[in-house]
């Protein structure tokens, strides 16, 4: 959530907070010294540029919006949520699966931003790459950002051409069992504006070759009803629960998955 006018809205916030933080204070400081009682008048010029301050904050973020959809690797298919009215949180994928995440706006705001993954969410997800689209503006960039806590990509549209629709589209790879969770950020925000709700479960695509099917059926059949399945392989992966056996459990948790591709 930006606007064309930000970056001035907030230099006069900092201006109203200055003059709330610093220059009152002092000019009380004086009044004090001169024995007179203005206790009242700064009382209420505090109050009024605390509103204003408020009024500024809330007209800076109600500008435009900033969102964020996520595709299969086909760039075509939206990924599912895992409920309609629950936003950013997505079903179950496999690992193994690239996505591509969208950011888009509804209006031609300036905007600075960032896709991270962070800490421990690194263990299970990274973002690979990321691209400008032409709605961003001409001179649109992006640049990636890899620190001890950050994984991911700076953004920035065209200060004089950014126009609604698609400004960048980026590549995420799920590499590991377990929840990865992508933060949007917005300008130098330290917290992310929402985040994006990945969880990873076991492969079904069993030889690796980016699509559930017959192929790999096959090789599920192949094990159908073994009772041997150990750490490290769980029977060529088709004890999808690792509890030791190839049954009816691990059939339905095959099917899920029927015919999905992995990118
Ligand atoms: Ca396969
Ligand atoms: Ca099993």
């Amino acid at each position: 959530m930006s606007s064309n006018n930000q970056l001035p809205v907030f230099l006069l916030i900092y201006v109203v907070e200055f003059v709330y933080e610093v220059i009152l204070p002092i000019l009380r400081i004086e009044m004090k010294k001169k024995k007179q009682n203005i206790n009242g008048f700064i009382q209420i010029t505090k109050q009024l540029l605390l509103v204003l301050a408020i009024m500024l904050s809330i007209i800076s973020i109600a500008k435009g919006t900033i969102s964020t959809t996520v595709f299969l690797r086909d760039s075509n298919t939206p990924l599912e949520l895992v409920d309609p009215n629950i936003p950013h949180v997505y079903r179950d994928i496999m690992i193994g699966t690239k996505l591509k995440i969208v950011v888009s706006s509804d209006t031609n705001d300036y905007w600075v931003g960032d896709l991270f993954i962070t800490g421990g969410n690194r263990d299970y997800g990274v973002l690979t790459a990321a691209y400008c689209l032409p709605a961003a503006g001409e001179g649109a960039f992006l640049y990636p950002w890899e620190d001890d806590f950050y994984q991911g990509f700076c953004f920035e549209t065209d200060e004089s051409n950014a126009v609604p629709g698609n400004w960048f589209i980026i590549d995420y790879n799920a590499t590991d069992i377990g929840d990865c969770n992508v933060g949007l950020y917005e300008w130098w925000a330290m917290e992310p504006t929402y985040e994006i709700s990945f969880s990873h479960v076991r492969t079904r695509d069993f030889n690796n070759d980016a699509i559930v099917n017959f192929k790999d059926f096959a090789i599920f059949a192949s094990h159908w009803m073994a009772a041997n399945c150990t750490d490290p392989n769980w029977c060529d992966g088709t004890d999808l629960d690792h509890n030791g056996k190839v049954d009816v459990n691990d059939l339905m948790l095959f099917c899920q998955y029927w015919l999905e591709r992995t990118k």
